[in-house]
C-alpha cells in the first residue's frame, strides 16, 4: 500500500490506485463526468480536479496515480470554483432545456450543477452550436445540442462493443460527436445495442419514445392490447422509481401494467420456455445428423445484427429460432387469435424490454407469422417507468399481482435468460434431461454463470462429451468467435448476447450513473434477482411448464414441427 493524506485524512491506498479510488475509500466521493472505470479514463472532463501538494496545477483525480507521502485536498475554494467553472464552459454550449429533457431529474450533468452551486447558467453565454438532430435509426435518436463531449459514447461502442461507429467529427470548439462523414446512424453498422445511451451522462442519447402510441393503443377500443414482459424488466424496473438496484418488481410491475390499462397482461418468459424447446431440439437435431455446429443462439437482436455486419460466413450456425420476443407476438397471433377468436389485425402486441435492439428487431422481415407484425411495439424499461408516471401510478405502494393465464406461465429456466448463461442453463436443463430420459439431480450449471468475458465448460451427456461456451458484450464474442472460425475452439453449443452480463445491463434498462456504476457491481445486484426467482419457482424446467405442454399438444404438434417452423423460426441477411 502507499500511504497517503487526503484532506488531512491518513489514507492507506493500493500501489497503483488512482486519487479517485482512494478518495473514495476514505469516505469521499470526488464528482466525475467523463470517468468510466475500465471503459472511458481519459482525465478530459476535468471536473475530478483536486490539489496536490507540489503539483503547479489542479490535477485529474481519475487518472492520476497516488505516491507514497502525497497530500491532496479534494474541497478547497480553487478546487470548487474549477469545478463550477467547467460546468459553466459546458452550459455555454448546451441547450439546457430542461424541464423537457428526457433526462431531467437523472441527468449527471444537472446533478452536478446543483451540487457544484452554478447558480447562474448563461455566465459565458456567447456562441453556441446548432446541430440537427440525427432521428435516422430504428431505435434511438442523437441529440448533439446536449452533449458534453465526454466521450463515453465513443468509448463503449468502439471498446466493449467493437463496433466503433461514433467518433469526433471536426475539430475545437466545433467537435461534435458523430457517425464518420456526418452519416445518419442508420446508415451505419450500428447494431442497435443501445449501451451507447445506458453511458451517456446527458439526454443526448436517447431511445425513440413510443409512450404515446401505447397509450392511444389502449384509448382504441376496436383493439385488443396485449403486454408481454422481458424476464429482467422486472429486475430493473424499480430503479425507475427509486427502489435499491436489485429488487424483484415483478408483482408490482404487473399490477402497474394492468392498472395502465392492457387487455392482457402476458410474459415474455413463457416465450423463452417455447424458445428453449425448439433451440433444444434443433440442437439435438444438429448434433444427432451432423447439422451445422456449433449452434449459437439467436434470443438477442444487437448480437443477430453483430453476426450480419461482422461474421456473415457463420449465419449458418445460428439458431434459427426467432428471439421470445418475437414469438411471443407470434403466438398470441395465431394461437391465441384463434383460441380467442380475434383477428389478429385487432391485436395490438406491446413489449416491455430491456433492450433498444428489439425496436429494431420487430421490423426485421420474416417477423410476421399472421401476415401482421409479430409485436407491434417495444418499450424500453425506462419508458414504462414514465408511462407508469405519466398515468399517476403510485408504483411503490401497488400491490403484487400474477399475471394472466394462459400466456403467463412461465418456468425458472425462462427468467434466467435474462442473465449471461442463462439460456445455455435452461437449454442444458431441457436437452441433457431429453438425452438421458433421467431426471437431473441439480439444476444449476454454475459454471456458465457470472460476469467472466467467456465462459466454458465440458458436459458428459449420456456418454458424450458436450462442449458449450457462453459470452456477451461483442468484444468478448469476436474473441470467441475468431477462435472458432480458426479451428482453434470447438464447442457444440455457444450462447451470445450483445451487452456485457446479457439483458440486465441491456441498453433500455434504466440508466446507472457514474458514480454507482464505476463503483457498484449492479449486474450481479439485478442477475440475482432473476436466479433468485428461478430458486423460489417450482417449476424449474421448460419442458415442464403446463402451458407450453398445451401449446404444443393443442397447437404447434412438437417441437420442429411445420406448424413451429412457420410461426417460431426466422432466417437471416448476409
Ligand atoms: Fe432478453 Fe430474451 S432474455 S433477449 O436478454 O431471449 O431484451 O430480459 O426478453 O426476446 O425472454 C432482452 C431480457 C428478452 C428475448 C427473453
Amino acid at each position: 500500500t502507499v500511504n497517503i493524506k487526503i484532506n488531512g485524512v491518513d489514507v492507506a491506498a493500493p500501489k497503483g490506485s488512482t486519487i479517485l479510488a482512494a478518495a473514495r475509500q476514505a469516505h469521499i466521493e470526488i464528482p466525475t463526468l467523463c470517468f468510466l472505470k475500465d471503459i472511458n479514463e481519459i482525465g478530459a472532463c476535468r471536473i475530478c480536479v483536486v490539489e496536490v501538494k507540489g503539483a503547479r496545477s489542479l490535477v485529474t483525480s481519475c487518472v492520476y496515480p497516488v505516491n507514497e507521502g502525497m497530500e491532496v485536498w479534494t474541497n478547497t475554494p480553487k478546487v470548487l470554483d474549477s469545478r463550477k467553472k467547467t460546468l459553466q464552459l459546458i452550459l455555454s454550449d448546451h441547450d439546457k432545456k430542461c424541464l423537457s429533457c428526457v433526462r431531467s431529474g437523472s441527468c449527471e450533468l444537472q446533478k452536478l450543477c446543483a451540487e457544484l452551486g452554478v447558480d447562474d447558467e448563461e455566465f459565458y453565454a456567447g456562441e453556441a452550436n446548432e446541430y440537427a438532430i440525427d432521428y435516422s435509426a430504428a431505435h434511438m435518436y442523437r441529440d448533439n445540442n446536449k452533449c458534453i463531449l465526454c466521450r463515453r459514447c465513443e468509448a463503449v461502442c468502439s471498446k466493449v462493443q467493437v463496433v466503433g461507429v461514433i467518433g469526433a467529427n471536426e475539430r475545437g470548439f466545433n467537435t461534435n460527436l458523430a457517425s464518420a462523414f456526418d452519416m445518419g446512424l442508420a446508415e451505419t453498422s450500428c447494431i442497435s445495442c443501445g449501451q451507447c445511451i445506458a453511458v451517456c451522462p446527458t439526454g443526448a442519447l436517447s431511445e425513440k419514445d413510443h409512450v404515446n402510441e401505447v397509450f392511444a393503443a389502449i384509448a382504441d377500443p376496436t383493439k385488443h392490447v396485449v403486454v408481454q414482459t422481458a424476464p429482467s424488466v422486472r429486475a430493473g424496473l424499480g430503479e425507475e422509481f427509486g427502489m435499491p438496484i436489485g429488487t424483484d418488481t415483478e408483482g408490482k410491475m404487473v399490477s402497474a401494467l394492468r392498472r395502465l390499462g392492457f387487455d392482457r397482461v402476458f410474459d415474455t418468459d413463457l416465450a423463452a420456455d417455447l424458445t428453449i424447446m425448439e433451440e433444444a431440439n434443433e440442437l439435438l437435431d444438429r448434433v444427432q445428423n451432423g447439422g451445422k455446429l456449433p449452434l449459437i443462439t439467436s434470443c438477442s437482436p444487437g448480437w443477430i445484427k453483430f453476426a450480419e455486419f461482422y461474421f456473415p460466413d457463420m449465419l449458418d450456425n445460428l439458431s434459427s429460432c426467432k428471439s421470445p420476443q418475437q414469438m411471443f407476438g407470434a403466438t398470441v397471433k395465431t394461437y391465441y387469435a384463434e383460441k380467442m377468436g380475434i383477428d389478429p389485425k385487432d391485436i395490438f402486441v406491446v413489449s416491455c424490454m430491456p433492450c433498444t435492439a428489439k425496436k429494431f428487431e420487430i421490423g426485421r422481415d420474416d417477423q410476421d407469422a399472421a401476415e401482421v407484425p409479430d409485436v407491434d411495439i417495444v418499450l424500453t424499461v425506462r419508458e414504462l417507468g414514465r408511462m407508469i408516471k405519466r398515468a399517476g401510478i403510485n408504483f411503490s405502494s401497488l400491490p403484487d399481482e400474477q399475471f394472466d393465464n394462459p400466456l403467463g406461465i412461465s418456468t425458472g429456466a425462462a427468467v434466467i435468460f435474462g442473465t449471461s448463461g442463462g439460456v445455455m442453463e435452461a437449454a442444458l436443463r431441457t436437452a441433457v434431461e431429453t438425452l438421458t430420459g433421467e431426471e437431473l439431480a441439480k439444476l444449476e450449471f454454475s459454471d456458465v454463470r457470472g460476469l467472466d468475458g467467456i465462459k466454458e465448460a465440458v458436459y458428459n451427456v449420456a456418454g458424450m462429451d458436450v462442449k458449450v461456451a457462453v459470452t456477451s458484450g461483442m468484444s468478448n464474442a469476436k474473441k470467441l468467435l475468431e477462435k472458432v472460425r480458426s479451428g482453434e475452439a470447438d464447442y457444440h453449443f455457444i450462447e451470445i448476447m450483445g451487452c456485457p452480463g446479457g439483458c440486465i445491463n441491456g441498453g433500455g434498462m434504466p440508466q446507472v450513473s457514474a458514480d454507482t456504476r464505476n463503483f457498484t457491481d449492479y449486474r450481479t445486484l439485478r442477475a440475482k434477482v432473476l436466479y433468485d426467482i428461478d430458486n423460489a419457482n417450482v417449476i424449474r424446467k421448460s419442458h415442464e411448464n403446463p402451458a407450453i405442454k398445451e401449446l404444443y399438444d393443442t397447437y404447434f404438434g412438437k417441437p420442429g414441427s411445420h406448424k413451429a417452423h412457420h410461426i417460431l423460426h426466422t432466417t437471416y441477411v448476409k
